[in-house]
């Protein structure tokens, strides 16, 4: 430790002794990476920081994106439930519609960090609903003729979990309506640990038609995290000198919740300051004595 650390520390411990609690900030949230592609052109990242419904806690990271000429449009909202800790809830809804008289293929993908991550082993679970609406010409859905083409594939930890409706899928109406299909993920064990879910979706939608696809993903962990020791950044069993150095070393940052300097916002406002000093000084000493 050198000096101006030891400087840094102290002055520190002034402005705890003789400030005052700052007003809870809301934590920054993870950005949501989500991915589109029209007829094959090169595909466009969105990284979204999304809101936080104030009324369910839930984060919500809302799109829309209209083609240049309005020829396609497409609009939709993921919504992650961080409440549910320790396990997740993700629901994607995107509505597209082809407003041209030529078919296109529209290719997305999205991936949602889940904050905390799930850990201690999970289970995964979900349902996609992709419905179909036809003007008066009929209209038809169908999966991309490329090998590797799934019309809808469940991600985690950016990695493929399951696929589903390979081709060949079709989604087919004569005349105007709506046609229906539901897919339910029956409960698997998944990865140890998931820190993000995502889903890959690819079709062809017919010129003048409308689809809409609806998907909810769930994850429970499957095993129970040992007691918490609030302070104990580096799980020793005792919130001691290591644990002070550490967050006196990130003291200041706005901590993500997926940051490694999280360990150290003790109240969860996003940020390490006076109030997270003064919580490791009350739990000072070993974990449940
Ligand atoms: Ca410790
Ligand atoms: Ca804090």
């Amino acid at each position: 430790m050198n000096s101006a650390f030891k400087l840094h520390s102290a002055s520190s411990l002034l402005l705890l002794l003789g400030g005052t609690h700052a007003a809870n900030a809301q934590q920054t949230p993870p950005a949501a990476i989500i991915t589109w592609s029209v007829e094959g052109g090169e595909s466009v990242t969105l990284v979204s920081s999304g809101i936080t419904n104030p009324s369910t806690g839930w984060q919500e990271y809302p799109h829309v994106w209209t083609s240049a000429d309005g020829s396609w449009s497409v609009g939709g909202v993921t919504k992650v439930d961080w409440t549910a800790n320790p396990g997740a809830a993700v629901q994607v809804k995107l509505e597209i519609k082809d407003f041209g008289q030529v078919d296109r293929y529209f290719e997305f993908s999205f991936d949602v960090p889940i904050c905390p991550t799930v850990q201690m082993g999970t289970t995964i679970k979900g349902i996609t609903v992709i419905t179909l609406t036809a003007n008066s010409d009929g209209g038809m859905m169908t999966c991309p003729t490329d090998s590797d083409a799934a019309v809808v594939q469940f991600m985690g930890n950016y990695k493929p979990l399951l696929t589903f409706f390979g081709c060949p899928f079709t989604v087919a109406m004569e005349g105007s309506g709506n046609a229906t299909t539901q897919l339910n993920i029956p409960p698997f064990v998944g990865p140890t640990s998931v820190s993000d879910v995502g889903s890959r979706i690819k079709f062809v939608l017919s010129g003048g038609d409308k689809a809409t696809v609806q998907t909810q993903i769930n994850v429970t962990a499957n095993g129970q995290l040992p007691p918490p020791c609030l302070g104990d950044v580096d799980g020793n069993g005792a919130v001691d000198g290591f644990d002070m150095a550490f967050l006196l070393g990130y003291w200041g940052f706005e901590a993500g919740c997926s940051d490694p300097s999280s360990a150290a916002d003790l109240n969860n406002d996003g940020t390490i300051d006076a109030i997270d000093l003064a919580t490791m000084l009350g739990a000072w000493g070993p974990c449940n004595p």
